[in-house]
């Protein structure tokens, strides 16, 4: 049976992140994505100015209302970017329902580099922090997983001990498993570290200058739909951080300004490789 994802991220129109990635992505993996969209924006909003929001929240429980009356199936339900505080509880009851025994990977999508997205406060960050004790699988960045802990944020640490704290941290609110994405040995490497099964782990690859935008979802999309298809933790993170680094490097090449998302649909054959 075609395994199907309920993916519950933003619709940016325009520059590459959330659905937009995350739908090809998974499509790709022979996996079905149903989607859940919590915003329309005209743009992602790092980097873009005077971008427009629609705020879905009103429509989400009707929506899945509906999905519960067709007894809707979902192998797992992946989240991202929310519109809103209350997306937060809405999500909650989406995996205490349609969720029941799909496996729930939570990206608590809010913040990197040390500072806040915009639109997103400590509150927020307190209840995202609750929302990963019902998740099986989270995918925070170091910035994301200090908020939620309350821990010193230093996102450009390269101590494994500090990872582990952040890593032991987040495993401790209920999660099996824990991926902390942007770590890295030295400046000139980058990748992602996790926890599960009481082993810790990493890819860290050789990195590419500059910040690209909506690499998290890149990263996290493809880390699912490796997992989907009967890779372990370590080779799904390992599939994920070298089809993020191709896309990258893709787009380094190429020249494109990076606030519109980097080439992840040239590198897609890499990811196919590797999950094969
Ligand atoms: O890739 C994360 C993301 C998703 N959606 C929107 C964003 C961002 C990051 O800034 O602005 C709308």
């Amino acid at each position: 049976m075609q395994k199907r994802v309920i993916a519950v991220h933003d619709i940016s129109c325009v520059g590459k992140c959330s659905l937009t990635v995350a739908l090809p992505i998974l499509s790709a993996c022979g996996i079905e994505c149903s989607v859940l969209p919590t915003a329309v924006l005209s743009t992602h909003t790092g980097g873009f100015t005077g971008y427009t929001f629609r705020d879905l929240t009103d429509d989400l429980e009707p929506i899945i209302k509906h999905w519960q009356s067709l007894d809707l199936h979902a192998d797992a339900i992946y989240t991202g970017y929310l519109g809103s505080f209350r997306q937060l509880d809405i999500v909650n009851m989406l995996f205490d329902t349609l969720g029941k025994d799909a496996i729930k990977l939570v990206d608590p999508v809010m913040a990197d580099n040390g500072l806040l997205y915009k639109g997103f406060d400590m509150d927020f960050a307190a209840g995202m922090r609750d929302l990963c004790k019902k998740a099986d699988i989270v995918i925070p960045n170091i910035t994301e997983a200090s908020l939620m802990l309350g821990e010193e944020c230093v996102y450009e640490s390269k101590a494994p001990e500090y990872w582990h704290k952040l890593i032991d941290g987040m495993l401790s609110l209920g999660p099996k498993a824990c991926v902390l994405t942007g770590t890295m040995r030295d400046g000139k490497t980058i990748g992602a570290t996790y926890g599960a099964d009481g082993v810790y782990g990493d890819c860290i690859k050789n990195r590419i200058e500059g910040y690209y935008h909506g690499t998290g979802d890149v990263f996290g999309s493809a880390f699912l739909g490796a997992y989907l298809n009967g890779k372990s933790v370590q080779q799904s993170v390992d599939a994920a951080v070298i089809y993020t680094i191709a896309a990258i490097e893709r787009t380094y090449k190429a020249g494109t300004d990076r606030k519109y998302g980097v080439d992840f649909e040239g590198a897609l054959p890499v990811l196919l490789d590797l999950i094969k």
